[in-house]
């Protein structure tokens, strides 16, 4: 087949695209979107073009910032628009989850579902700090994402992420870095109920801090 076909197109932004439209040109067929959270997904039927644009339609007081973007090449299956909803990522249900950190300060607040509100080292990060998520039971999950909220310079220079299905014998995912206060990881698909991430290197600097963590299958 000539061309890679394209059907789905991640946006990370900074802050939050209110409405947008995105064109795809050479075919000339659009998709509108409404941006709601900083990691943007929007799937389309497969296209062959070379250019894609995208146009603000919506106001804010918020300035739009694009910190990657990413298009994504199609498998062979058919498309059609409503197929796209099992393909996005999913959040997975965060209310019967618990954790616990190398720390004593508020662990339920990386998993309070407010920005506002974190979890941190309260002291600079030194390798083998680390934080544990019970999901409560197993479940399947192919990505991890970790904000540091309004604390932009406390995230995690350096980590690794184990799962487990018990809490005692410990699968290696990730060896993995971070580089903004929006750190995003994804790896092969884990069956687990625990998850944990540790330091590997001291930052005497900054701090550690976790406004919210989430999982996505
Ligand atoms: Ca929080």
């Amino acid at each position: 087949m000539q061309a890679m076909l394209k059907k789905l197109l991640k946006l990370q932004w900074n802050d939050m695209a209110v409405l947008m439209l995105l064109l795809i040109t050479q075919v000339s067929e659009s998709r509108t979107g409404e941006g709601k959270n900083a990691s943007l997904f929007i799937a389309f039927p497969a296209h062959e073009a070379r250019y894609i644009k995208i146009v603000q339609t919506g106001t804010d007081s918020h300035w739009w910032s694009v910190a990657e973007i990413a298009v994504y090449t199609a498998d062979q299956t058919p498309w059609t628009p409503g197929e796209q909803d099992e393909l996005l990522p999913t959040e997975l249900d965060r209310t019967s989850w618990t954790a616990k950190a190398s720390t004593s300060e508020d662990v339920s607040a990386l998993l309070d579902d407010n920005l506002n509100s974190r979890w941190t080292s309260a002291s600079g990060q030194q390798a083998d700090q680390w934080i544990q998520i019970d999901l409560g039971s197993i479940q399947n999950f192919s990505r991890l994402t970790m904000d540091s909220g309004s604390s932009t310079n406390d995230y995690a220079r350096s980590f690794t992420i184990v799962t487990s299905t018990d809490g005692e014998q410990w699968n290696s995912v990730s060896e993995a870095v971070g580089t903004d206060s929006l750190i995003s990881v994804t790896f092969t698909n884990q069956k687990a109920r625990y998850v944990k991430i540790a330091l590997t290197t001291d930052n005497a600097e900054w701090w550690w801090s976790i406004a919210e963590l989430k999982l996505y299958h």
